[in-house]
């Protein structure tokens, strides 16, 4: 069975393949969870006799070793031992470092005190390494945003159906000067791929997340089949204020709420900072971010061919502080 996506096919079923989640620069701890799943390194890069990885996405930023997780990482893409689907902060990453072919003093992303600070640790640890930088931003490029074979899916952050049937897996090199323009339909459609159903706060409503961001918008689950107010859809690490959870659904908002039904394939996602034991969040949707990189868990989800996801199949490490 091939995947569905031209220029990454991996001859491969459902029931061999690994799925990993957000690594940000864990690579240390990444190794643990491979020689864990049965991998081991052949000619310095991980392979298993039967069974692939799909990483989800995020290998870069906020790690002590982001160097080594992407060469790791890209090891095993090149040797066709996994597939990496790109992460938000990979897509920033590109954004960020990419000349504007439009405006070509400029970068696709403004480099904002906020943008700078997301890629400060991977430019920090890329420092004496521009050269391979570059090279592994060339390779990023070619990275699909989202991945399928029979019975499996694979997306950093939300599976737009709608999306997905209008747009390749890999961004082609002649689309990324409108990625320049946030507000282009491709930057919207990348977006809602790899950081998923935003929301707007109800005005006059601000959020100040941990690190001390003022937020305007939250995220938004996308598998409640018939949510109220709210409270009902958010899905993110800082809870809503209570005034703003109460609110009703109004029509504005349902019109951008994505659906994924139950009778669906298996869906895996990473980018939600989730916490506490792995398990499923829907009968076909699970999360493997477990916030590994805040001394959390970086898990892994061995299918076996299952029509539902099965609590057992959470892998793990837990990251030493
Ligand atoms: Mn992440």
């Amino acid at each position: 069975m091939t995947s569905r996506l031209a220029g990454h096919r991996l001859e491969i079923s459902a029931s061999k393949l690994d799925i990993i989640g957000d690594v940000h620069g864990c690579a240390v701890t990444l190794e643990r969870l491979l020689e864990r799943l049965g991998y081991s390194r052949k000619g310095g890069v991980f392979q298993h006799p039967e069974r692939k990885v799909i990483f989800v996405g995020d290998i870069i930023d906020r790690g002590p070793r982001i160097r080594h997780a992407l060469g790791l990482v890209r090891d095993m893409v090149d040797a066709g031992n996994a597939i990496l689907v790109l992460g938000n902060h990979e897509l920033h990453a590109l954004f960020y470092c990419l000349p504007n072919p439009r405006v070509p003093s400029n970068y696709l992303r403004p480099r904002t005190p906020r943008n700078a600070h997301i890629i400060e640790d991977t430019l920090e640890q890329f420092a004496n390494y521009s050269g391979d930088w570059l090279d592994h931003l060339r390779w990023l490029k070619q990275r699909p945003l989202y991945f399928e074979v029979p019975g499996l899916r694979v997306v950093h952050a939300c599976w737009d159906a709608d999306v997905i049937a209008r747009r390749c897996a890999v961004i082609a090199e002649d689309d990324w000067a409108q990625l320049a323009d946030p507000a282009s339909s491709l930057s919207r459609d990348i977006k809602r791929l790899t950081s998923g159903v935003e929301l707007p706060l109800p005005s006059p409503h601000i959020m100040t997340t941990a690190e001390g961001f003022k937020r305007h918008s939250f995220r938004a689950s996308f598998w409640h089949k018939n949510p109220r107010v709210l409270g009902d859809i958010a899905f993110q690490p800082d809870p809503l204020p209570t005034e703003v959870a109460q609110l009703p659904i109004d029509e504005a908002i349902r019109r951008e709420l994505v659906m994924y039904a139950d009778d669906q394939p298996l869906l895996f996602v990473g980018h939600y900072w989730l916490n506490g034991a792995p398990r499923p969040i829907t009968s076909n949707i699970a999360c493997l971010d477990y916030s590994a990189v805040k001394f959390g868990r970086l898990v892994a989800y061995r299918c076996e061919g299952e029509a539902q996801i099965h609590p057992n199949h959470f892998n793990w490490v837990y990251v030493d502080p």
